[in-house]
């Protein structure tokens, strides 16, 4: 048996964060969240060949083999062992991975890595499922990888089955609904965290009493964040998007041992919007942050100068990179 296919996909940004799960193993979250996948400008490229003729799985991110007993390594590959079972094959896979931006730094490498594996090897081994299939298998490897296996706006509903057959990414918009926004992702670190999402969020939900107050507002945030999505309602996206990080961040204060993901540059990024909000009197500018330092800015085009600007007084930000709503998934063949 032999399959082979190169998927390209992009990271998204949430604008509500998911933050831990009710169910582990079917990795079922306690609230919704709501991204927007990013453009061409941030991209995984993932390449799979399965060969029954191998006698070994061999994984690739950036040129460096994979340690496949890292326990972190075989969580992910989980989602590979799930499709070959479905495909009724125990052929060996070879993965290559590239991003075409920094890997483990709070910028969700991991949401694109996993969406590109999933379809590259769906498509490697000829699998006729549909998006909801996917997203189930893909939020397996990453929770947010469900979330890359379409463009624009994206909704990862949490369900209320027990089975988890109704917590599944469903695209909002495509990218062509709003076209004038525009994410400015700012990298403040571009060094592995310490703590990953997945310990980070478990911890969480063992030890932080704010962290009870969460899911439900979450879950509010995200029947109106979708509905000014549609409206394409800019200060209300931003007012929502600010709150939700801020939110996100202090639980993780709140955890115990505590979970620090900002930095001090981080901080001044936040200052600097709240500043130019005020000065526009109206939010032209929003700033989100993962489980990392760096800070993702969502603006439209027609103020992106202006956050350009605010953002060359801080010294310390090592690389800014401008990018729109990407349009999701796409294959190329390679030789
Ligand atoms: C999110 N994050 O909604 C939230 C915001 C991080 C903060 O989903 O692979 O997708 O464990 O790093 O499970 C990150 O968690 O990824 C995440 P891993 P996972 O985007």
């Amino acid at each position: 048996m032999y399959g082979k296919a190169t998927a390209i996909t992009s990271p998204n940004i949430a604008l509500i964060k998911y933050w831990g799960n009710r169910d582990e193993r079917l990795m079922l979250p306690n609230n919704s969240s709501i991204s927007m996948t990013l453009g061409d400008e941030l991209t995984t490229k993932t390449k799979v060949i399965f060969d029954s003729k191998q006698d070994k799985d061999q994984f690739y991110i950036n040129g460096k083999l994979q340690d496949l007993s890292d326990k972190e390594t075989m969580e992910r590959f989980a989602v590979i062992n799930k499709i070959r079972s479905i495909a009724g094959t125990n052929a060996k896979v070879l993965i290559s991975s590239e991003n075409s931006f920094p890997t483990s730094a709070g910028l969700a490498s991991s949401a694109s890595g996993i969406a590109a594996m999933v379809l590259a090897s769906t498509k490697a081994l000829d699998l006729k499922l549909d998006s909801r299939e996917l997203s189930i298998i893909a939020k397996v490897g990453s929770g947010s990888a469900c979330r890359s296996l379409f463009g624009g706006f994206v909704k990862w509903e949490r369900g209320q089955k027990a089975d988890g057959t109704d917590s599944y990414a469903r695209q909002i918009a495509g990218h062509e609904h709003w076209p004038e926004l525009v994410d400015i992702v700012a990298v403040v670190s571009d060094s592995k965290k310490k703590v990953s999402s997945r310990a980070g969020m478990r911890q969480t939900v063992k030890s932080s009493l704010l962290y009870k107050a969460r899911p439900e507002w979450a879950e509010n945030m995200c029947v109106k964040l979708e509905d000014a999505i549609l409206k394409k309602d800019f200060g209300t996206l931003a007012e929502i998007t600010m709150k939700d990080s801020s939110n996100l961040h202090a639980v993780m204060l709140d955890t115990y041992p505590s979970l620090m993901y900002l930095n001090d540059t981080s901080k001044e990024i936040m200052y600097k919007i709240a500043e130019l909000n005020e000065s526009e009197g109206k939010p032209v500018a929003a700033y989100t942050f993962d489980a990392g330092a760096n800070a993702n800015i969502i603006t439209r085009k027609g103020d992106a100068d202006k956050v350009m600007e605010m953002l060359s007084q801080v010294a310390s930000i090592k690389e800014i990179r401008k990018t729109g709503i990407g349009k999701g998934p796409r294959f190329i063949e390679e030789s």
